[in-house]
């Protein structure tokens, strides 16, 4: 009698543990793909000096998102080869933008005045 009760509560103890960590499991899931989404973003800090904090990107074709963090100056983020500007960001601030690109090499800049020499990245899209 014993001895079944201890097996029963065994059990339910085991499906309860195989439940959780089921539910854990789910839950890193989706924990996964919102880490995935902020992970696709390409992160950059247009830094006070004039330069990129990354000089050297690379992303999946289709839509190519960035998240740039402007110290004290304000900066944009333009990608050269289509003379398109992704985002600007003024200074203390962070901006997301997003553009399709297909595969290729490209070169993204920022088009202020004064940066444009110093703020350039080379961007892999595969
Ligand atoms: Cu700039």
């Amino acid at each position: 009698m014993l001895r079944t009760r201890t097996a029963r509560r065994t059990r339910t103890l085991l499906l309860a543990t195989i439940a959780a960590l089921v539910l854990a499991a789910c839950g890193n899931g989706a924990d996964d793909a919102a880490d995935d989404a902020d992970g696709d973003a390409l992160q950059l800090v247009g830094q006070d000096d004039l330069t990129w904090d990354v000089e050297e990107l690379e992303a999946e074709a289709g839509t190519v998102e960035f998240v740039v963090e402007c110290e004290n100056v304000n900066h944009n983020l333009v990608i050269e080869e289509l003379d398109e500007e992704v985002l600007e960001c003024a200074a203390g601030e962070t901006a997301s933008g997003s553009i399709e690109l297909e595969p290729g090499d490209y070169t993204y800049v920022c088009t202020i005045p004064g940066h444009e020499e110093t703020m350039r990245g080379t961007l892999t899209v595969n």
